[in-house]
């Protein structure tokens, strides 16, 4: 425990709101995780499964409705309705807490507080951030314990002070009526009530690590980013980082942890993973830019992971895993979802808990799904058998490149680079991306996610572009900036681009741009590869697919420059004059094109 009058003063105020029975104060031991363990498998909240087959491991499932993020009931409350910006919901503070706490008052009668102390990133490291989590989940402590650095140290590290996030979360009744995720960026204040899923509920990830955070970066200089770290070893040694933002469930963790196609291994490349969802990144060593994984563990979308698509990731969840809303096979108390292999097990549960067997169909014949589509493993990093070696480096890793890419059947081409760091941050700007289940509401809508960070950004978008262009100002060394698709269709629907390890071939080509080893061609959009420099040694694709995938049809960006303008009039004039200017200049290249 600790006598830091602050985090006393925030657990009090909140106990005697909600009025827990017990108060248990979380330390991050061994012993102590267990005995919650067996609590929670006490109660049902969770399963243990198989020991033999899957030590450690826990099974879960949320309820019903409320199995993904809530972006219509997700708040900033930032004291000026201005600095919350055109793209997120606002609430007054004041009006939020009163309203929030109305609705939690009492609610943890019966039940127990649990105070989570936690650290984003290594405790110690310049980067670090922590936090306390109040809970009266145990799902959400042990997640909490894989996902995030919790320990009694956070509170040597706060040395008297309040400087840490207050979080606040309560299951209440789970009503999706009154659930509410508030961000207080001017407080370091999240309260998350009636809800019992993830991204609502680990406080520490999308609510901290990215709304939070965010607005601490903007006001500190530093950049809180919804971007996996990877590093690429060339065969002479040498290892590349590159950073990459991508919307929810568009394969951020796949390419993480990617298996370089036999041509690649052969030679001797080999790829690392530093983080699947988050990167802090500030100014370094000699002027550039470094970047953290501030998480210790993997949420990762569970159906279509399997051996061959993600080895790594699935390697990730063969011990201390949480698995949540997938299917539960009680004959050997192992789970499956959809996409893990070809032999779906009978006689089991599905995430509902209803019974189900592979094969199943409904009254009109459609296949039931036995695993929610959002369903999701929460894996230790330390599992996973390409971690970086730099993973725990106080410092970070120094970034050579930043890869925008969202899913987009026709518009954006396989690869294209940014002409400079300003043309990047439009190219950010500008991503647009097919929604995905990972929120809910509709599936497969094409929206405007810029940087990946529509749901994430804690403050006025106009003001974090300002922000990503002052970064580059004070950058001495810049990563290059490239846009990536690997979802382009034919007509039929199909995907072009095998994607997955293949993807290397892409990185390959992005690398040697760093490097100054291969030219590219103007477009009226950026720089793009010559085809032949994408290496389609072992594929079954031509040099003229890669053409196709490669071309940038006039009309379709046309279209997109116009959409994008009235994109843009949505932040007047908080609009950086750099991005018009670089619309602008979109326009008048595709009218000579
Ligand atoms: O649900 S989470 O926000 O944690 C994961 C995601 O949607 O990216
Ligand atoms: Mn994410």
């Amino acid at each position: 425990m600790t006598n830091n009058k602050y985090v006393l003063d925030f657990v009090k105020k909140y106990a005697d709101l909600m009025t827990p029975d017990n108060i248990v104060w979380i330390d991050g031991s061994k012993q102590q995780k267990k005995e919650l363990t067996d609590i929670a498998a006490s109660t049902g909240e969770v399963i243990k499964l198989n020991n033999k087959l899957l030590p450690g491991c826990l099974y879960h499932r949320t309820a019903v409705n409320d199995v993904a993020r809530v972006e219509q009931r997700t708040f900033i409350c930032s004291r000026d309705k201005e600095n919350c910006g055109p793209t997120n919901n606002w609430m007054d503070p004041q009006e939020a807490y009163a309203k929030l706490d109305k609705i939690a008052a009492g609610s943890m009668k019966g039940r127990t507080m649990y105070v989570i102390p936690f650290s984003m990133g290594k405790i110690g490291s310049p980067f670090a951030k922590y936090g306390i989590e109040l809970t009266d989940s145990i799902y959400v402590v042990l997640n909490m314990i894989i996902m995030t650095r919790v320990s009694e140290k956070v509170y040597d590290k706060l040395n008297g002070t309040d400087n840490f996030v207050k979080c606040i979360h309560g299951k209440v009744k789970l009503e999706e009526e009154n659930r509410y995720i508030c961000q207080f960026p001017e407080d370091n204040t999240i309260y998350s009530i009636n809800s019992g899923y993830g991204g609502n509920v680990l406080l520490g990830k999308k609510c901290f690590a990215l709304r939070i955070a965010s607005y601490q970066g903007w006001k500190e200089g530093w950049m809180a980013e919804h971007m996996l770290i990877l590093g690429v070893q060339k065969p002479n040694g040498e290892v590349k980082y590159i950073c990459g933002a991508f919307p929810s469930a568009c394969g951020k963790t796949n390419l993480a942890m990617l298996i370089p196609p036999e041509t690649y291994t052969s030679k001797g490349y080999k790829v690392f993973t530093v983080g699947d969802d988050i990167a802090w990144l500030r100014k370094g060593k000699g002027g550039a830019l470094y970047a953290i994984n501030p998480e210790n563990g993997f949420f990762g979308v569970a159906p279509g992971t399997n051996e061959k698509s993600n080895f790594n990731a699935l390697q990730s969840t063969r011990s201390n895993t949480i698995f949540t809303n997938v299917v539960y096979n009680p004959k050997n108390k192992t789970v499956w979802w959809e996409g893990l292999d070809k032999n779906p097990p009978s006689n089991c549960f599905d995430w509902k808990g209803n019974p189900w067997s592979g094969g199943m169909t409904d009254a009109e014949g459609k296949p039931v799904k036995g695993a929610h589509p959002n369903s999701r493993f929460t894996a230790p990093i330390k599992n996973c058998p390409c971690l970086s070696p730099e993973f725990e480096n106080p410092k970070g890793v120094p970034v050579s490149a930043i890869i925008f890419g969202g899913r987009r059947a026709k518009a954006a081409p396989l690869v294209y680079e940014a002409r400079d760091w300003k043309h990047g941050v439009f190219v950010g700007a500008i991503m647009a991306s097919e929604t995905t289940a990972a929120a809910s509401g509709a599936v497969g809508v094409v929206r405007h996610d810029p940087m990946a960070m529509l749901p994430f950004c804690g403050y006025h978008m106009g003001d974090y572009f300002q922000h990503w262009l002052d970064m580059g100002k004070k950058l001495k060394v810049k990563p290059k900036i490239f846009n990536v698709n690997w979802f382009r269709t034919d007509d039929k629907g199909n995907f072009i681009w095998p994607g997955f390890g293949d993807n290397m071939r892409v990185l390959e080509w992005i690398l040697d741009r760093c490097d100054e080893a291969v030219d590219a061609v103007e477009s009226p959009i950026g720089l793009l590869p010559r085809p032949e420099d994408i290496n389609i040694e072992g594929l079954d694709l031509t040099v003229d697919t890669i053409a196709g995938l490669l071309n940038v049809d006039k009309a379709t960006w046309k279209a997109e420059a116009k959409d994008i303008e009235e994109f843009f009039g949505k932040f007047g004039d908080k609009l950086p004059k750099e991005l018009t200017k670089e619309l602008k200049t979109l326009k008048s290249n595709l009218r000579k094109a």
